[in-house]
């Protein structure tokens, strides 16, 4: 799917891009992983990958920008994000689609909006603009939105390893982040599906299939 006015995004046989969102700990690892076993069986490729990260650039963005060590200017992570984003979506993402697959992203455009704009409080319009630059135009087909309460996603964030730079940024700043996807799933109802992470695992991906079997 492209946004209207933009390149037109070529595609093979029947890639699908779904993206997987909401707040710190939501359980969207947990999720893809399991997803992918399932989806795999039918014997069409799938690619897993994430944001930021997704790409040997990419892991190095990923690196300086969850240090906790590091301070990072709003705009600076902001565009940080965005350069994450370019490259990801020309080196991997865009690839997989013209082959066919599906692509399983852990985080992608709505994550900048939410955190970028409602959480740091960037102006919404160049967060956009960015995102605009970043993805070219491409849209996800399906947006599957993990919801949990923001202190419980920090606690199960926080059980296997200290805060990383993002994590640490105080309760305040994840709440305005889960107030931005709630928003975001108001304004794009037709790709989002929000998904109530408090589920046991089993029962999140079973609503999670059912979220994604018109895509079939
Ligand atoms: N960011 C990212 C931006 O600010 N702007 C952007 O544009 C983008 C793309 C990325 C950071 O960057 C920010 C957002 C983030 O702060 P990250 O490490 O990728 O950092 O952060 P997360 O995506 O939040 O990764 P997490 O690992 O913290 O969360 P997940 O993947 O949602 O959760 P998961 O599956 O690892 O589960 C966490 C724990 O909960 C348990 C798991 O076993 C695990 O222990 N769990 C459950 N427990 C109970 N019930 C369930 N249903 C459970 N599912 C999982």
């Amino acid at each position: 799917m492209t946004d209207s006015g933009s390149t037109p995004v070529p595609r093979g046989g029947h890639g699908r891009f779904v993206t997987f969102e909401g707040g710190e700990g939501a359980g969207k690892t947990t999720l893809i992983r399991a997803l992918v076993t399932e989806l795999g069986q039918s014997g069409r490729e799938v690619v897993v990958t994430r944001e930021p990260g997704g790409t040997l650039l990419g892991g190095e963005i990923r690196r300086l920008l969850l240090s906790p060590d590091q301070h990072v200017e709003a705009v600076a992570e902001l565009l940080l994000y965005g350069a994450d984003r370019a490259q990801h979506l020309g080196e991997v993402v865009r690839p997989a689609l013209a082959r066919g697959a599906w692509v399983l992203c852990d985080r992608h455009v709505d994550s900048l909006v939410a955190y970028q704009a409602f959480g740091r409080g960037l102006d919404r319009v160049m967060v956009e603009q960015v995102n605009g630059w970043a993805t070219g135009g491409l849209v996800p087909d399906r947006t599957l939105w993990l919801d949990v309460p923001v202190a419980e996603g920090l606690r199960r964030a926080g059980r296997e390893r200290g805060p990383d730079r993002l994590e640490g940024a105080g309760l305040a700043f994840h709440e305005r982040v889960r107030e931005g996807f709630v928003v975001l799933a108001g304004e794009h109802a037709s790709r989002f599906r929000r998904l109530d992470g408090t589920r046991a695992p089993g029962d999140v991906l079973a609503d999670a299939k059912m979220a994604l079997a018109d895509l079939e």
